[in-house]
């Protein structure tokens, strides 16, 4: 059971488990406050609320973009970096905060770690997106900072990407499918 409030997420995580025969359940109570200092921490909070809740085994996605010459800003705080939940705004004011830096500078990853909660198990998976912050943003698809990030290998926006391509590169992709792999083999 996946435990979010964000519906990009569940569709994403929908699209890359279902074609693999994994069907996503959708969890989406009280949000827990987000004190932690890390992905993992955050998403093991979600994740052990969520299980609480339910008594149903959870897992929860915490994730965000890592600017390297912002120390890895906006990280844990991507979705409310504006200080509201405003995707446009927040991407508009990265833009801004990063204009003064060159192209070759602007080395930039998404992170998603995956926490699973259940009676008997903790368990967390992290996928990172290597790529850089674009100029500008563009493109339509995705949501978050996807019109603002150039995935290595790209020279167009992740929200540019069809969501197929995007679904099969991603931060999300990556840690969806080595939890996929653990309960495949949890011995591996
Ligand atoms: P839940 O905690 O309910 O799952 P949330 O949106 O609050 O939803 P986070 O605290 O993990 O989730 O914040 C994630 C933010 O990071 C998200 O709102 C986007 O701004 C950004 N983000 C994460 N994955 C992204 C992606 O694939 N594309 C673009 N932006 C992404």
């Amino acid at each position: 059971m996946f435990a979010t409030g964000n519906s990009h997420k569940l569709g994403e995580a929908r699209a890359i488990l279902g074609p693999v025969g994994i069907e996503v359940e959708s969890y989406s109570g009280p949000e827990p406050k987000e004190t932690g200092t890390s992905f993992l921490e955050n998403a093991l909070i979600k994740a052990r609320a969520a299980f609480e809740a339910t008594g149903v085994p959870a897992f929860a996605d915490d994730s965000g973009i890592c600017v390297e010459v912002m120390g890895g800003a906006p990280g844990i705080f991507s979705a409310i970096w504006s200080g509201g939940r405003d995707d446009k705004t927040n991407r508009d004011l990265l833009l801004a905060q990063m204009q003064d830096i060159a192209p070759e500078n602007r080395a930039a990853s998404f992170v998603c770690t995956i926490a699973y909660v259940s009676e008997e198990t903790e368990i967390s998976f992290t996928g990172v997106w290597p790529g850089h912050l674009a100029m500008t943003a563009s493109g339509d698809h995705g949501f978050g900072y996807d019109p603002v990030f150039i995935p290595e290998g790209f020279e167009i926006s992740a929200a540019e990407l069809e969501p197929e391509i995007k679904n099969s590169l991603s931060h999300r992709y990556m840690a969806l499918m080595q939890m996929r792999q653990y309960f495949a083999d949890p011995t591996a």
